[in-house]
């Protein structure tokens, strides 16, 4: 069976800045869009193949992918769920009760999230009274969402959605955007939009995965093709001052395999920029972020992860041993693309997402159980694809490790628990 590549989507101009001095340091291969898990009939179909490749812009220096996916293709029906995951709703609650307390919100205020998924970071702002109100492409998602009675408008955020919900609506006091903003290919449309939303002392809060713990702990199997871009604070700070915005605040979280919190308000609104977002730039200047050879050093390291874990995988198999995958992850689908793993090294996969159970992994084809298997089944190892769930999943899977069976860890480096 054949299998469409798309090398059309190229990109000639850098996202933010338009410069077209674009240095390729990392080719991952081409597979198909990391979330298209396929039906059982779906199998013997062609499936459509993109490259995934990631440059960094020699002017601003956003690191980005080469190829941009339509966004209706990854985004109208979305099986990436948050609310699964019980660290993603404890980070989803502390974040609420943060944000209600640090800006005094109460129910004369609206809140928006842009990516707003199922509705369940809005759901904490709901049951302290506050207004909110939810965007998300993702039809699927937008029905749960109200049902659990989150008004969701079922659209990509644009800055004339953003003109339409002020006309409507009216104006927000917060604006949250977790785990999207590096999903978005037009940043200067989306910086456009929130300044319209957001009042004159509103705040912009986004988190997403941190470019320095990317290359730090090499955490290539975040590169895919829903993550357009690689953030870091320095070509942030440019972003956002073209738009009348500024970067009052930056936190490190853990979520995701290390990210940040940035908080962003307009330039004269009452908020101050406090000294952590000097700090960062600092410490970004230290780790040497505009220099290539910092992208071309991440590049080696990867293809030495690529073989110690396929040379491991090739020799557990040679002993007889049984291999299988937990949590069927976009992250996971280019680990094994991008290693060659193959239906005939891993077993099967286990997932907590009801959605992806009995659902095949795209280009590889490996079946998705639920996690209830590893009840009654006890495999040699299990290569942990979801291993920014590691201590979760560990601690689920506490009899199966009783039983004598090892988790294989990639990230931060290749271990076996
Ligand atoms: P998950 C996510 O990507 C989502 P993904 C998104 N693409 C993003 O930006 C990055 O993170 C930062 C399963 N699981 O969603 C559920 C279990 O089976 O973290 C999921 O299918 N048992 C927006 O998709 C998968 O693992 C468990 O106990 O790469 C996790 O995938 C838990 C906790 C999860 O990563």
């Amino acid at each position: 069976m054949r299998n469409k590549t798309f090398s059309k989507f190229r990109i000639k101009k850098c996202r933010l800045c338009g410069s077209d001095r674009l240095h390729k340091f990392l080719s991952l291969g081409s597979m198909p869009a990391p979330n298209s898990f396929l039906r059982q009939e779906q199998l013997k179909q062609e499936e459509d193949y993109y490259p995934l490749e990631i440059c960094v812009c020699e002017s601003c220096w956003l690191v980005q992918l080469s190829h941009v996916v339509p966004a209706k293709i990854m985004f109208k029906n979305y099986l990436y769920i948050p609310s699964t995951s019980t660290t993603m709703l404890s980070h989803f609650k502390t974040f609420a009760q943060d944000l209600i307390k640090t800006y005094e919100l109460s129910s004369k205020d609206l809140v928006i999230d842009i990516g707003s998924n199922d509705g369940a970071l809005l759901g904490y702002f709901k049951e302290r009274e506050v207004k909110v109100l939810g965007v998300d492409p993702a039809t699927n998602l937008v029905q749960v969402a109200r049902l659990k009675g989150i008004d969701t408008v079922d659209d990509f955020f644009t800055s004339s959605l953003a003109r339409k919900i002020k006309k409507d609506i009216g104006n927000a006091a917060v604006i949250t955007a977790t785990n999207v903003v590096a999903h978005i290919d037009n940043l200067n449309d989306l910086c456009k939009g929130m300044s319209l939303l957001l009042d004159k002392n509103g705040v912009f809060i986004a988190e997403f995965p941190y470019l320095v713990d990317l290359l730090e702990k090499k955490e290539f199997d975040t590169v895919y093709h829903e993550h357009l871009s690689y953030f870091a604070i320095t070509p942030l700070l440019k972003l956002f001052s073209t738009h009348g915005l500024k970067i009052i605040d930056v936190r490190k979280i853990p979520v995701h395999g290390g990210s940040i919190r940035v908080y962003v308000a307009k330039k004269h609104s009452k908020y101050k920029s406090s000294n952590k977002v000097k700090e960062f730039i600092k410490e970004e200047k230290l780790k040497k972020l505009t220099h290539k050879s910092t992208y071309e050093n991440f590049a080696r390291e990867v293809k030495t992860i690529k073989k110690e874990l396929v040379d491991l995988i090739k020799k557990f198999r040679d002993e007889g041993k049984k291999i299988i995958g937990y949590g069927a992850s976009a992250k996971g689908n280019v680990l094994m693309s991008y290693c060659g793993i193959t239906k005939e090294m891993l077993d099967y996969i286990v997932d907590s997402i009801s959605y992806k159970q009995g659902r095949y992994t795209p280009g590889n084809h490996i079946p998705i159980y639920p996690e209830s298997r590893l009840e009654k089944e006890t495999p040699d190892y299990v290569l942990l694809l979801a291993w920014n769930f590691a201590d979760e999943i560990l601690n689920k899977q506490s009899k199966y490790r009783e039983r004598g069976g090892q988790f294989i860890i990639i990230i931060p480096s290749l271990h076996i628990v």
